[in-house]
């Protein structure tokens, strides 16, 4: 811990820009360490400092994090909240600097909570509570790796109307890293579940924008049913790295198919109650849609809001970027990713005549359930003009995306409308 703390004061006292500390890599190691590294030639291209896995970027400012994101859309810087544009998010795997980026307060503060040491307490509704380090988890459990696509429940609120407060989140609060970490119900049953066990309640230590120690910015949960399902993970790492500090730096969750608010980070207490967790954001109208449909701007009662669970099918086209120019005659890829909270995309569509008619694209399995899949199609356009690719998926319930904005709700959520693309053939 010294070593850390020394690394800290060391690191504020020099005056180069963090920025470039974090993109000068392991050159500028000595200088954030502050003494001579004698052997550092020798050492392996791409390998890390031991000393700053995962905690370099502890020390770095929010500004930093925000510039080591290049292209991602910034809606706020305090709290951070970034998304992608959808052609950012072509990859199959969404690597760190394309993740949107969801912060409801400000970052935990590492001096306070050291990510060496950090402990997760299971408590509550259980037999023998738990108080687990970050290597009890290793080793005590299963380690697994999945994709996991998480979504932000308010991802595409921009387009409703009348609007909703909230982030204007456009497409881009949406990915799918591959994760590493423990099943949630493999520590749920260490700890031994009670049958008056209802609900989780997540707890963290973020701060809260008012300073005041006393609130949490968020404090979500889930059924029991679903804490207990087989894809849950309490992950550590994050596309085989330790997570990113914007997404949840030691510890966080992955509620897969769910609201990303139920995917806490900086994990430090999983509550087990033996009611529906009334934490920050449970309640009121905080990931709530209404029981039934309603026209634009009803003001619903508050009884007739309910919680938000599966996340509803939906699809991007990645490639091209939306403004391309294509070759008249000539076949061009369109390609993308689908996913649905009820389980697998079984069909996959493109139309370029705004609607009218649909074609079947290939689709490919998820790699593991709750990963986003992949699909493409070669289309030519055989007259000179402006097209748009609509893309539609379909899910194993047999919905398939509206292609205009679905059900207004209050707080503008779950907004599955068709994604589409300007196309120029010339
Ligand atoms: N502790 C904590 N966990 C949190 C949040 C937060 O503000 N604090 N935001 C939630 C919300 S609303 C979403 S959509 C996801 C976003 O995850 P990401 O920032 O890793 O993309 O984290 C969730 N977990
Ligand atoms: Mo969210």
């Amino acid at each position: 811990m010294g070593q850390q703390t020394d690394m800290k004061s060391q690191a504020s006292l020099n005056s180069l820009s963090r920025r470039k500390l974090l993109l000068g890599g392991v050159g500028t190691a000595a200088v954030m360490l502050g003494v001579d590294i004698p052997f550092l030639s020798n050492l392996p291209k791409g390998l890390q400092l031991a000393a700053f896995a995962g905690d370099a970027e502890t020390l770095m400012d929010d500004e930093t994090l925000i510039a080591a994101r290049p292209g991602m859309t910034v809606l706020n810087r305090r709290p951070i909240n970034m998304e992608a544009t959808a052609h950012l998010l072509d990859d199959v795997v969404t690597p760190a600097a394309k993740l949107f980026v969801r912060n409801n307060g400000t970052l935990p503060d590492y001096d306070d909570h050291p990510a060496e040491g950090w402990t997760l307490t299971i408590d509550g509704e259980v037999d023998t509570p738990l108080r687990l380090t970050t290597a009890d988890l290793r080793r005590d459990f299963e380690v697994v790796k999945k994709r996991l696509w998480i979504e932000c429940g308010g991802n595409g609120r921009k387009y409703y109307e009348p609007g909703a407060s909230g982030n204007q989140w456009s497409l881009g609060a949406v990915g799918c890293p591959e994760w590493t970490g423990v099943r949630l119900k493999d520590v749920l049953n260490k700890a031994g579940v009670k049958p008056s066990a209802v609900y989780t309640a997540h707890h963290s230590v973020d701060g809260h924008l008012s300073g005041d120690p006393a609130k949490v910015p968020i404090s979500r949960g889930v059924p029991i049913d679903k804490a207990m399902t087989e894809d849950c993970l309490i992950a550590f790492e994050m596309n085989g790295e330790a997570l990113p500090v914007l997404n949840g730096y030691p510890l966080r969750l992955i509620i897969p198919g769910w609201p990303g608010s139920c995917s806490q980070k900086w994990l430090k207490r999983i509550q087990i109650r033996d009611k529906v967790h009334d934490g920050t954001k449970m309640t009121g109208n905080a990931y709530r849609m209404p029981a039934y449909p309603v026209s634009p701007g009803t003001e619903v009662p508050k009884e007739d809001m309910v919680i938000i669970h599966e996340m509803p099918v939906k699809s991007l086209v990645t490639f091209p970027v939306t403004g391309s120019r294509t070759a008249v005659g000539k076949a061009f890829e369109v390609r993308g990713h689908a996913w649905s909270g009820q389980g697998d995309v079984t069909r996959m569509q493109v139309s370029v005549d705004f609607g009218a008619s649909w074609r079947d694209a290939e689709l490919d399995p998820p790699q593991n359930k709750f990963a986003w899949q992949q699909w493409r199609a070669d289309i030519t356009l055989e007259k000179a003009g402006y097209y748009e690719v609509w893309a539609r998926a379909t899910d194993h319930t047999g919905i398939a995306q509206p292609s205009v904005v679905p059900g207004w709700n209050p707080k503008g959520y779950l907004n599955n409308m068709q994604h589409r693309i300007a196309v120029f053939a010339i």
